[in-house]
């Protein structure tokens, strides 16, 4: 009793949780303040101003780089540090960290005070033997955003989640875990908003209030507490933030924007010959094609079955010309078979994963029993970026990483199997988590070594930093209403969480979806980032024409708009790979201060970029939509009507009608539809504009193959837009290292009433345009209360309405 009593007052063990006790010594270097603690050790490192982390150990800490960091600790020491009596004090720019002494714990403030985020009193952070865990109050007003590739609402707050990279098809509306683990939550109070990543690739757990309304926590059955904190209060803060430490989207090619098709599988190669030309026959827009396992010869990765591909390259130049790009799918999984080159290889380097006694490892997946390349080998990747090297000669553009959770048949991959760690040798425990982020990586790097041209990955498996090397489609969903939800959802919470390159199989995998359902869907792809319709083995049909010529009819046109879009999403692109912000966005990272942003109904609409707004239909059945509109007025680009925002409205959505609206001050490029991207130059970018009383829109284009725009060969064009009695349109091109081609700039203003006068004066001179002349003047769309003016491009022009 006495005992129990002593182990409670000193909160150190408790039932077998031990604390971490108090703080009994510390020092300051130039990295970090260290804490010796009565029951473990401590570490803060100030990063900057708002960014900490903060690190726990029982005995000492482990020198295992990150694979999730990639951003070195830089000199900072804008903070000071204080010792009192019974704390310490860290303050900076924003913050005040109050560490206390006994015990140890952690309290977050703003500078006016406000608490942000702080331990729970008592539990702290704790040990269970191999188990860590961190405990944070929870406030009756706290939600949680963001951890990755999550199903549900977007709201996490009340749910438990595991990190643990899992193949689950056919999953439910709230199923998990799933294939991606992104260990990073966003917490947000009264509006103002904090980021937590937990870089642990252990199993880990976020407990965000289920079963308890005192505590939060956060914690991985082995490994270290580490974790950073992020200060807000702006959620755009927190992801440039935690972006900067794990990494940007790279620039994608620009084919990788347009339509995808995928299904398992297409073969022999006539099939997808006789398919590209279909697309092209019907006038449906179309980039790439993909082939499923069924290419390869017995599932053996870097191989072709000769009978279905006889002369790969035969076929990638056939496409080619059609104007299509061609992925393979790669999976991890490398057949034990001892007269398959890439096996014999693997075993002679030592590559793949072991048995702790050297035994090679083997797992059942589709080529049967086989060999995994053990990624965190640095010998591995390289090889592995070598062996797909084959594939680029014979002209595939891309890879798409499967079954690199990594799955095996029965779920199980030992535990103890062997990894090489990049050198830090550990087991599947350690490394389940980031096999598929070690894969893309050894993926990307082999084409950077061997192309000079982009190509694009794509993965189902992941951990945070994956960002940096591929794209992110949402698995094995199912043709259901429920998972057409999903598709508007997960990309959402994944964007929140630093993948902004994602998608979901359009139409559903699993399924036949109804026409309805298949249309809404392709509407929701068309503002998704990764657009691609994909389909299991043994379905029906699922390809834009399998639903009768009304539906293909409205597919097309759908598809036709995302490809009018491409300026302007290669720009979100560029965006994102500069900030880390996403491309598709919830409402409430827009407008963070609207309550009604947060609402469940609001969550079925996005944002694409800063002003456009997307009201995708997620149901087969619903005529009407009821849509929010945020602060600001807002243009409806079906009507061309006025909304004022701040208010639900609601409209009749006919099954070929996508909700779209522009933000006053909002500027949009796009250009005319091709059958695929760089058909043909378009000599013609078309700027759309809703002119407010002051805003303003660059452009980034670049040749959007080549990693030439690295050593700065793009263009960039600015639009400059003021309005009070006159409208004035400035055009600039303040940096052009690249020939965009283009000879005109189209706009297309909007404008409420007829207008008297437009000039446009460039350095040569001064023109006043006369109305219905295009070539000379202008157009005035009564209807859609639109001008339509053409001017030359390459040369800075302003434009004057009145
Ligand atoms: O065990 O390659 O999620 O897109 O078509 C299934 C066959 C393996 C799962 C992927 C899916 C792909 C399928 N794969």
């Amino acid at each position: 009793m006495i005992a129990i009593m002593i182990g409670l007052m000193s909160a150190e063990c408790v039932w077998g949780f031990e604390y971490t006790g108090s703080v009994t010594s510390w020092q300051k270097t130039d990295q970090y303040i260290e804490f010796n603690l009565s029951n473990g050790l401590f570490r803060l490192y100030p990063l900057e101003s708002g960014v900490y982390r903060f690190r726990y150990a029982r005995k000492s800490f482990s020198s295992v780089p990150s694979y999730a960091v990639i951003k070195t600790q830089e000199k900072w020491s804008d903070f000071t540090f204080q010792e009192y009596e019974d704390h310490f004090l860290l303050s900076d720019h924003f913050l005040t960290i109050r560490v206390t002494k006994s015990p140890c714990r952690i309290r977050i403030s703003d500078k006016q005070g406000r608490i942000i985020n702080q331990d729970d009193d008592f539990l702290g952070v704790a040990f269970d033997e191999d188990e860590v865990r961190c405990f944070k109050t929870l406030y009756p007003n706290e939600n949680f955003y963001g951890l990755g590739e999550k199903t549900g609402e977007l709201n996490k707050r009340g749910n438990h989640y595991t990190m643990w990279n899992t193949d689950f098809p056919a999953y439910s509306f709230t199923h998990d875990p799933l294939y991606v683990s992104i260990p990073f939550l966003i917490g947000i109070r009264d509006q103002q908003a904090y980021g937590i990543f937990f870089d642990n690739t252990y199993k880990s757990t976020f407990n965000l209030g289920a079963g308890s309304s005192r505590f939060y926590w956060f914690g991985a059955e082995k490994g270290e507490m580490d974790y950073y904190f992020i200060y807000g209060p702006e959620i755009k803060t927190i992801i440039k933030s935690y972006t900067n430490l794990t990494g940007k989207i790279p620039m994608p090619p620009m084919w990788a924007l347009g339509y995808q098709q995928s299904k398992w599988s297409y073969y022999p190669d006539e099939t997808v010959t006789a398919l590209a030309a279909k697309f092209r026959q019907r006038n449906i827009p179309c980039d790439v094609l993909y082939l499923d396992i069924h290419y390869m010869d017995g599932y053996r990765v870097f191989t072709w079955d000769p009978l279905r591909f006889p002369d790969p390259k035969k076929l990638t130049d056939e496409l080619a010309d059609q104007g299509f790009k061609l992925i393979t799918i790669i999976d991890p999984g490398v057949k034990a078979d001892s007269h398959y080159t890439a096996a014999k290889e693997g075993l002679e380097q030592n590559l793949f994963a072991t048995y702790p006694d050297g035994e090679v490892y083997q797992g059942e997946v589709w080529p049967s029993w086989a060999y995994f390349p053990d990624f965190t080998n640095p010998a591995t990747r390289d090889w592995w970026g070598n062996k797909l090297n084959g594939l680029i000669q014979q002209g595939v553009d891309g890879f798409w990483n499967d079954m690199n959770e990594p799955a095996v048949w029965g779920q199980s991959f030992p535990d103890m199997v062997r990894f090489n760690g990049n050198g830090y040798p550990t087991n599947h425990k350690q490394i389940h988590n980031v096999y598929g982020l070690e894969m893309a990586r050894a993926t990307m790097d082999g084409i950077r070594k061997h192309s000079q041209q982009r190509h694009l990955v794509v993965t189902r498996a992941g951990y945070a930093g994956i960002q940096r090397y591929a794209a992110v489609w949402t698995g094995d969903n199912v043709s259901s209403e429920d998972h057409l939800r999903l598709a508007c959802l997960m990309p959402q919470g994944m964007g929140l969480s630093g993948l902004a390159y994602t998608g979901s199989d359009v139409g559903g995998f699993i399924g036949v979806p109804s026409p309805a359902l298949y249309v809404r869907w392709m509407q929701l792809g068309v503002f998704t980032p990764f657009f691609r319709g994909h389909s299991a083995v043994n379905q029906q049909d699922k390809e834009p024409w399998a639903f009768g010529d009304y539906i293909e009819d409205i597919v097309r046109r759908t598809i036709l708009m995302r490809y009018n879009y491409i300026p302007f999403l290669y720009n979100e692109f560029h965006q994102s790979h500069l900030t880390g912000l996403p491309i598709m966005r919830p409402l409430f990272l827009n407008f963070q201060y609207d309550p009604e942003c947060y609402t469940s109904k609001a969550q079925y609409q996005f944002m694409v970029g800063e002003n456009l707004l997307v009201a995708p239909v997620v149901s087969e059945k619903e005529n009407f939509k009821e849509i929010y509109l945020p602060e600001g007025q807002w243009l409806d680009l079906n009507s061309f009507k006025v909304y004022p925002g701040n208010q639900w409205i609601s409209q009749a959505v006919p099954l070929d009608k996508i909700p779209l609206f522009l933000k006053a001050g909002g500027i949009i490029a796009r250009q005319s539809s091709q059958n695929y991207i760089g058909e043909r130059k378009l000599d013609t970018l078309e700027f759309h504009i809703y002119p407010a009383s002051a805003s303003d829109y660059e452009l980034y284009q670049d040749d959007g193959q080549s990693y030439a725009y690295e050593n700065g060969t793009y263009s960039l064009t600015r639009i400059k837009v003021e309005q009070n009695k006159t409208t004035t349109i400035q055009v600039t091109e303040p940096y052009h290292q690249y020939d965009t081609g283009r000879k005109y700039y189209q706009f297309n203003v909007f404008y409420a009433q007829s207008p008297h006068r437009i000039t446009v004066k460039n350095n040569q001179n001064s023109v006043v345009l006369r109305e219905d002349d295009l070539k000379q003047g202008f157009r005035y769309d009564s209807r859609s209360r639109v001008i339509c003016l053409t001017i030359p491009a390459g040369q800075d022009s302003e434009i004057q309405i009145r």
